[in-house]
């Protein structure tokens, strides 16, 4: 996973005050056996303060972890709810790196390319563990922006592999589903031994 470097509050929009950034809030993310990451997440109908503040505290919890990217059900919140930087994270001239943090409210695939690529994925939800998926190369996203604006946009490279990624979590779906049953119950197998140990 790609590591940002970066303080936790480098992106934040300073116009909220003092008083918003001190109620952020780096969420606990849940991890494999925990069945919630099966739950099939509920769309958002308003894109209401609490959904800022919810995106906000993903954006924290994404960025601490660090990861790429984020869906609610990570935190234990069944929402159709997504964040993402897939940014390069290059060095401008001062030696600041630019975070580009992005929401995706309700995201949907709405198209797919026939030509498939293979990408080795990680899952924030599945720490430690990488394998190679093959997913459509290119897809074209519907979703709602925080100001409840829909867009439709064209995705490839890490960016498609990312969103499909993200959708697939609210619909309770991990990227291991897609290996072979003898891979996919090893690595069962291996959280839920893991789990039992952390227990006693
Ligand atoms: O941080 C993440 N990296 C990543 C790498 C390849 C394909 C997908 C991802 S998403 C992952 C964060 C995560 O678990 N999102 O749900
Ligand atoms: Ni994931």
């Amino acid at each position: 996973m790609a590591r940002t470097g970066l303080p936790a509050v480098r992106w934040i929009d300073r116009s909220h005050g003092p008083a918003y950034i001190a109620r952020m809030a780096i969420r606990e993310i849940i991890v494999l056996p925990d069945k919630q990451l099966r739950l099939v997440s509920k769309p958002i109908e308003k894109v209401s303060s609490d959904i800022r503040k919810l995106a906000d505290d993903m954006l924290e919890t994404m960025y601490d972890a660090p990861g790429i990217g984020l869906a609610a059900i990570q935190i234990a919140e069944p929402l159709r709810l997504v964040t993402m930087d897939i940014s390069k994270r290059e060095k401008d001239e001062d030696g600041e790196s630019k975070p580009h943090p992005r929401v995706f409210i309700n995201p949907e695939i709405v198209a797919a390319s026939e030509e498939l690529s293979v990408y080795e994925e990680g899952c924030l939800s599945i720490p430690e563990y990488y394998e190679e998926v093959e997913r459509p190369a290119r897809v074209r996203v519907r979703y709602l922006d925080l100001d409840g604006k829909t867009h439709e946009e064209d995705a490839e490279g890490l960016f498609a592999t990312c969103i499909q990624h993200e959708i697939d979590h609210l619909n309770g779906v991990l990227f291991v589903d897609y290996l072979s049953k003898l891979k996919r119950d090893r690595v069962m197998k291996k959280f839920t031994k893991a789990a039992r140990l952390a227990a006693k």
